[in-house]
């Protein structure tokens, strides 16, 4: 049993092309309708019109990422119902075409965060990388979230205040640009206006709160997805604690058993990022996937170097805090022992050579995901035909 070899596309406009990824040696291809609005349904029209497409250039569409999760379901607010009632019809409507892994988040908000997406690696390509300092910097002062300093130690305080003192006008437009990122797959930002409105909106929404919501949301969703033989895999906060006062609820071991326990659907699962769980030194990666065993429906294979101060940046994928070798080789073993196949995506790469005078969507260059791949693909290899 071998891994399916996928790599995440944005769609028609990204400067990533069906061709480069089926070169690349992928089969599969992860992709979302990301022109359709949040909530609204994924018609059989539009998921067959993106299938052919990828059929054509000779892959299958094999995990939708993302289904993206209404901000009223996360608060049980407002029109959620509705939102449900949506998210059930583009379940039975992706089925039907076919389509059966199924990626969403409950990050409040906002998706993953870095502070800076060009940090120099010491091999001259670029990576992402999240500065604690940085962070705090523009959380408390180019953000201006209001009581943002009662979530911050005083000399972490004091660290970002001289992190800030030192930037020029244009590093500090720069860095309000990367936190406020939009989401995945767009290239408009956030304003600090419209994410305080938003953030102003989860007031009240405690951790608790949080999580009860998502165990009421899967508690719709998954007699759907069980129906159709489908595998919702839950993508981990990133980075994994909680950001700009927002409660995080899938940063651990921990959090992903409790939604297992309380909605012990089969359909319900996760998407195993080795990246965004790995940005926590207490979540032992090797040992998550061993114990989660048959709930890991998708895998994101990637790596972070941390430091003891909390930031971290995305190393290359066999480098890195993340003990990659022991990770696919528990990925193998699963398989092996539950006789099927997994979708695995190289998460994120660097940019490098020719891509560093394009300008991909953050991570998701083609040489830094192609060089991550073949890696990966290779680990896998050498672990497959030694152990079996
Ligand atoms: C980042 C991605 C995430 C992921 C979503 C899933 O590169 O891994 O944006 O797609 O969180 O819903």
């Amino acid at each position: 049993m071998k891994m399916i070899e996928t790599m995440r596309w944005y769609g028609p406009d990204d400067i990533v092309s069906l061709t480069d990824i089926k070169q690349a040696g992928c089969s599969g291809v992860v992709t979302a309708l990301h022109h359709i609005p949040v909530g609204e349904i994924w018609t059989v029209e539009e998921i067959q019109k993106r299938k052919e497409e990828i059929e054509k250039a000779g892959m299958i569409w094999s995990v939708v990422e993302s289904l993206p999760v209404h901000e009223d379901i996360k608060k049980r607010g407002g029109a959620y119902q509705t939102w449900i009632e949506n998210y059930k019809i583009s379940l039975e409507n992706l089925a039907s075409c076919g389509i059966k892994v199924i990626t969403y988040n409950f990050m409040p908000v906002l998706d993953w965060m870095r502070t800076n997406l060009k940090y120099e690696t010491e091999s001259g390509a670029l990576a992402l990388r999240f500065e604690k300092s940085a962070f705090i910097a523009f959380d408390l002062f180019l953000l201006k979230r209001p009581n943002a300093a009662a979530d911050y130690t005083e000399d972490e305080i004091t660290k970002a205040t001289h992190y800030f003192e030192k930037l020029t006008d244009t590093q500090k437009n720069e860095l309000t640009g990367n936190c406020l990122q939009g989401l995945p797959g767009s290239k408009d930002h956030f304003t600090p206006e419209q994410v305080l409105a938003l953030l102003d909106g989860f007031k009240g929404i405690t951790s608790d709160i949080l999580k009860q919501n998502l165990v009421h949301f899967l508690k719709e969703i998954t007699p759907v997805a069980d129906e159709h033989g489908m595998q919702m895999a839950i993508h981990p906060d990133d980075p994994p604690y909680p950001i700009l006062g927002l409660p995080r609820i899938m940063s651990t071991e921990k959090d992903a058993q409790y939604i297992i326990d309380q909605v012990p659907a089969k359909s319900n699962g996760l998407c195993f990022c080795s990246g965004s769980f790995g940005a926590r030194p207490d979540n032992d990666l090797p040992g998550m996937i061993k114990r989660l065993g048959s709930r890991i429906h998708f895998l994101h294979l990637r790596s972070t170097q941390r430091d003891e101060e909390g930031n971290f940046y995305e190393a290359n994928h066999l480098e890195g805090n993340a003990d990659m070798f022991s990770v696919v080789r528990e990925a193998v073993k699963l398989m092996h022992a539950e006789n099927r196949t997994i979708p695995m995506r190289p998460d994120h790469g660097h940019q490098m050579l020719d891509d560093l005078v394009k300008n991909p969507f953050p991570g998701y260059s083609a040489i830094g995901r192609l060089k991550g791949l073949a890696e990966i693909r290779g680990l896998e290899m050498g672990i497959r035909k030694s152990l079996f």
